[in-house]
Order: C-alpha cells, then sequence, then structure tokens
C-alpha cells in the first residue's frame, strides 16, 4: 500500500486538527443516525490522538466501546475528475467511516492504513461531512486479544498484554487525489553484487489499460541512474550506494504511468528506495553481507496526554536520543508504528524489527502477571480459527504496507505467544509460511517468552532467527544478579545448542524508579537498572551467537492497572517525558565509547 505523497500529478489535503466527538458506550449512535452527524452535544477531540487521557476522568480513560468523530472538509473544486480517495493511517482498533451519510469503509485492526475512494461520494467545491465511529473493544477474535467483563458497574476490558489499550484516531487523516489512471501499489526487492546494485520491481495501476509503465532511478543528488519500462523487470545501478545501518541513502522511484508516445505523465509517483540486501548465514545476520549487531530497544508509541497519537516532536526526539546514546536499531515492539517513524527511520540508517499487533497470545503468561485466570490459549472459545484469520490479515497489512521500507529487516509475526503446545504449532505454522510467502527477502521471526526455554518451545524451528525475552535478574532471580548471569548464560548456551541460529535479545531490564537511588545496587532503583544491563552486556558478548541487544524499554509507559506496576511500566532508561536515567551513562559507553 502506498503513503499519501503529493507528486506532479497527485494532491493531498490534511484532516488532521479538531474533530466533533462523542462517548458512546450504549452504542446508541447506530441507531440514532449518527452517522448523518454527531449529537449537538459533542465536544471537540484533536487527530491524530488518543482520546482516553485528553479530558480529565475514568469515563473516556477507561471507556468500552464506541467512540464517534466527525469533522467537515471543503473538497478542492480543481479536483473535478479526479480520483479522491480518504486515507486513514490508522484507527484503534476497528473503524466505520461516513462520508455525507454513505458508509465508505470499514477497518479490523487498530495499527495499519485503509482508505476508500469517495469519488462518487463527494462533491469537488462543496464541503463532505465525514464522521467515524471507532470501537476500542478487544475480544478473543481481535489482534490483540481481550474480552469484555460485564461487571455490575458496566463493562470493563481486560487484556493480556502490558500497555494501556489507548483508543482513537492516532494517525494522520488525508484526503488525496490520483488521476483516474493511476499507479496502485509499488513493490521493490533490491540486491547487491560487488559495486552493481540490482532493484527489482513490479508496478501494479489501477485503471491504467492502454498506458506503459515507466520508472527511472534517480540518486540522492537528482542524477538519473537507471530506467526501464513495462509493469515490472530489473533495473542495474552501476557504482551504488548502498543503504546501510547508520547511513540512511536513498534513491527515488520514479514511476510514470504514460500514454503511447506522451511525454507528460497520467500519473507520477515516487518512491524513496534503499538498496540493501540482509540474510541470515548460520548464527550470523548480514546486512549488506556484512554482520551486523542490533542496538537498541523495545519502544512504545507513547506519551503523556496524546498516548498512542502520532507526534513529529516526540518522533524526532525519541531518534535523537538513539542517537545520543548510539544505538541502531529498535523492535516496533507490539504493533506497526506510524508510517512517518519508517520513513525516518530509512532516512537515517536505522534498523527496525516490525511487528504486528498479535500480543498476549499467551494465558500462561496472562495468568502469571495480570491475573486472568483459567483459560487455554488455543481453543474454539479463545484464540481460535476466526482470531488465526485475523491475524494473518495483520501479517498481511504489515508486509503490505512496509515491504519496500530498506530500515525494516526482520518481521516479528507476534511477541511472547505460547509456543510449548501442539496448538501453538498448529496456529504458528501456517502463518510463518504465510510471511515468508508474501515477502521472501526478509527473515522472518517471532519473539519467544521466558515460558518456553529451548527445552519446551515447539515452534522455533519454523523461524530464521531466535529473538529472546529474558528477564533474569528481574522477574527471576530477583536482585541476585550473580545467579542471573550464571541462569542467562545457561540458557543462551542451550538455545545455541538447540537451533543454531542467530540470537537478538529483544528485551531484557528492570523497573526502575528515575531518581531513585542507593548505596547498592536493589532492584526499582537506579543502580540496579545499571548494574542489571551491565550484567547482561557481559553474557551477550560471551555468547558468539548473540547478535543484538534490544533493552526493554526504550521509555517509561502506561500500562493497565495492577500490582505489578506503579504508574505504568517503568523499565524505560529515559522516563514518561524522555529524562534519562543512570543506566544511559553505561549505554553511551558502551555503544557509543563515550566516556
Ligand atoms: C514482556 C512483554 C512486554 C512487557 C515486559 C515487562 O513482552 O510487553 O512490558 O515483558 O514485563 O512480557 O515489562
Amino acid at each position: 500500500m502506498l503513503a499519501v505523497r503529493d507528486t506532479s500529478t497527485r494532491e493531498r489535503k490534511s484532516l488532521d486538527g479538531l474533530w466533533r466527538f462523542a462517548l458512546d458506550a450504549a452504542g446508541a449512535g447506530h441507531h440514532e443516525g449518527w452517522s448523518d452527524g454527531l449529537p449537538a452535544a459533542a465536544r471537540e477531540m484533536p487527530v491524530p490522538a488518543s482520546y482516553n487521557d485528553v479530558f480529565p476522568g475514568a469515563a473516556l480513560h477507561d471507556h468500552v466501546g464506541d467512540a464517534w468523530y466527525e469533522t467537515t472538509v471543503r473538497v478542492p473544486a480543481r479536483w473535478a475528475g479526479e480520483r479522491i480517495v480518504l486515507r486513514f493511517g490508522s484507527a484503534t482498533h476497528r473503524a466505520v467511516v461516513w462520508v455525507d451519510g454513505t458508509r465508505v469503509a470499514e477497518h479490523e485492526g487498530g495499527y495499519t492504513p485503509f482508505e476508500a475512494d469517495v469519488s462518487d461520494v463527494v462533491q469537488p467545491g462543496a464541503e463532505a461531512r465525514v464522521v467515524v465511529v471507532v470501537n476500542n473493544v478487544l475480544t478473543w477474535q481481535s489482534i490483540p486479544p481481550g474480552y469484555v467483563e460485564d461487571t455490575p458497574d458496566g463493562p470493563r476490558q481486560r487484556y493480556f498484554h502490558d500497555f494501556f489499550n489507548y483508543a482513537g484516531i492516532h494517525r494522520s487523516v488525508w484526503l488525496y487525489t490520483t488521476p483516474r489512471a493511476h499507479v496502485r501499489d509499488i513493490t521493490v526487492v533490491t540486491g547487491l553484487d560487488g559495486s552493481t546494485g540490482t532493484v527489482a520491481y513490479e508496478i501494479e495501476a489501477g485503471g491504467g489499460e492502454g498506458l506503459d509503465v515507466h520508472v527511472a532511478l534517480h540518486d540522492a543528488a537528482g542524477a538519473e541512474v537507471a530506467r526501464a519500462s513495462g509493469s515490472g523487470g530489473e533495473l542495474e545501478v552501476a557504482d551504488v550506494h548502498p543503504w546501510k545501518p547508520g547511513e540512511g541513502y536513498l534513491y527515488d522511484l520514479r514511476v510514470e504511468l504514460r500514454g503511447d508516445g506522451d511525454e507528460v505523465a497520467v500519473d507520477a509517483y515516487t518512491l524513496p528506495i534503499g538498496i540493501r540486501t540482509v540474510q541470515v548465514d548460520g548464527t550470523r545476520f548480514l546486512i549488506n553481507g556484512e554482520p551486523f549487531y542490533f542496538r537498541g530497544f523495545g519502544k512504545h508509541e507513547d506519551s503523556a496526554v496524546r498516548g498512542k497519537g502520532h507526534d513529529d516532536v516526540f518522533m524526532v526526539h525519541d531518534f535523537a536520543l538513539l542517537d545520543w546514546l548510539g544505538a541502531n536499531s529498535f523492535r516496533t515492539s507490539h504493533y506497526p508504528y506510524a508510517e512517518e517513524v519508517l520513513e525516518y527511520a530509512d532516512r537515517h540508517g536505522i534498523v527496525v524489527i516490525d511487528e504486528t499487533a498479535a500480543v498476549g497470545l499467551n494465558m500462561g503468561l496472562a495468568g502469571g502477571i495480570f491475573g486472568a485466570q483459567g483459560f487455554t490459549t488455543f481453543s474454539e472459545q479463545t484464540v481460535n480459527d476466526a482470531t488465526q484469520e485475523v491475524h494473518r490479515q495483520a501479517i498481511r497489512e504489515l508486509i503490505a504496507r512496509d515491504k519496500n521500507h530498506p530500515c525494516v529487516v526482520l518481521w516479528s509475526i507476534t511477541n511472547e505467544p505460547e509456543s510449548d503446545t501442539p496448538g501453538s504449532r498448529a496456529y504458528f505454522a501456517p502463518l510463518a509460511a504465510e510471511a515468508r510467502r508474501l515477502d521472501a527477502s526478509r527473515p522472518v521471526g517471532f519473539v519467544n517468552v521466558m515460558l518456553a526455554p529451548p527445552d519446551k518451545d515447539v515452534i522455533s524451528d519454523l523461524f530464521d532467527v531466535l529473538m529472546l525475552n529474558r528477564y533474569y535478574g528481574w522477574y527471576v532471580d530477583t536482585g541476585d544478579l550473580a545467579a542471573a548471569e550464571r541462569h542467562l548464560e545457561d540458557e543462551l548456551d542451550a538455545w545455541v545448542d538447540k537451533h543454531g541460529k542467530p540470537i537478538i535479545m529483544t528485551e531484557y531490564g528492570a523497573d526502575t524508579v528515575g531518581g531513585l537511588h542507593g548505596i547498592t545496587p536493589v532492584p526499582w532503583n537506579e543502580e540496579y537498572q545499571t548494574a542489571l544491563l551491565e550484567m547482561s552486556h557481559r553474557v551477550f558478548d560471551r555468547v558468539d551467537a548473540v547478535v543484538g541487544e534490544q533493552i526493554w524499554n526504550f521509555a517509561d509507559f502506561a500500562t493497565t492497572s495492577g500490582i505489578m506496576r506503579v504508574d505504568g511500566n517503568k523499565k524505560g532508561v529515559f522516563t514518561r517525558d524522555r529524562r534519562p536515567k543512570a543506566a544511559t551513562a553505561h549505554l553511551r559507553r558502551r555503544w557509543r565509547g563515550t566516556p
């Protein structure tokens, strides 16, 4: 799926700003005609943002059910004759959209874009009313899963993942044009052969019968370096300048649809691409044929008041802080991040492990941390075939959206699922195969939980790399870093013996209250977080197959309420407002070599 861009043939108009907003816990809006306009009592709500923390009070913070949004947009008169598309970067977790009372789109899944061709619904020159109902309910058939408990005080949303269930219109909304005949999709796969780069491309056109496809590749200085025609083919780039970690060199692939002999494009779209390769070789993870070591974090899209609303200020600041530490990568734990984030990572040479929203498919873990007892993970009544189909669609949408990003080097199809039962193998084998079918150019992995060590895990052979979340020194061996060091190393050695695949440590860390110090490192103080990271790093340095360390977490983040969390998860090396904890000094020394 192509990102929204202005080109010589396309124009876009932002719908971001203040929308009218009304909660609808009872689901009345569907019967009372809110799709034609919200009740007069509607308040104003910023888009993009999570709605939960914008106004005080539990009604909004803990809302379960529908929330309605409405805005109007003037469709430029000059857009007459164009194809006009309404596009949402995301709406969490599902949405239905009406334009002037006509239902134009619906979408399941809170972290991927969707759009509707509204050319026949809007009138160029006139205003159009856009109404969206966003629903935040998690069920056994949603990704991520959850369930709603009916209590005497109303419905309560329960879920099995450790971040707050923020909801709303989290990313930008655009109205944009394309010509009727248009470039619908582009897929590139790049290769390197010595100093020659290759770009295999495939172009899908919509309504472009009789038109020819022309592609031209331009380097960062704007010079054309290769061209071709036809809807598929391969470009060769002599003296290629590869995309590399730390150096996000991009070429522009200019794609045009043109009539026979015409110089002027009917439609033009420019896709920035990076030429690089990714491979797994034994226990090495290779980028451009060279061993790569991941340094960085599992992150969250999370900040005060905005919740999960995309924000360019936090985005640029977070990347600046990654750079300040010498990090070279992060994982989009635990859902696809905003497209702007991937584009930024492309331009700045930051390596990304790209994850679906399939988190919390593990009742063993949920029982331990969230107190949800008595469920079986994979069963007719819980995570079942229907869930698997939603999960498959989530993988499809992630890959469709992010397949052309050079920063993405690895797909993570799920985080910490149950992976030690026959049911888990039956569930994940087809999904691993689907990810491979959709993209043969990148390794596929999943993130393994501590409950499924090498002697219990039954799915790691389906994947290319091992991604491990381990909390030695925190959830086990709490406060005993000597025991933690032994146990961590023993387990890593066992993984090496069993699988011989590269190991990326995708989570390790300690909850740490910013500002809490102690002369002795003990759990919760800043000294302990530093000591735990130092201990982990000593072990990683001794295990050859470890090819990456991504600390949990970049910054403190909001979670659901519980006796395990004090104002959220505190495993950040930055506080939620991005103040550094003491561990950042260790990381700067280790990752940047800065004293
Ligand atoms: C892992 C999860 C992550 C949690 C983390 C923790 O993958 O989402 O936040 O542990 O407990 O289970 O801090």
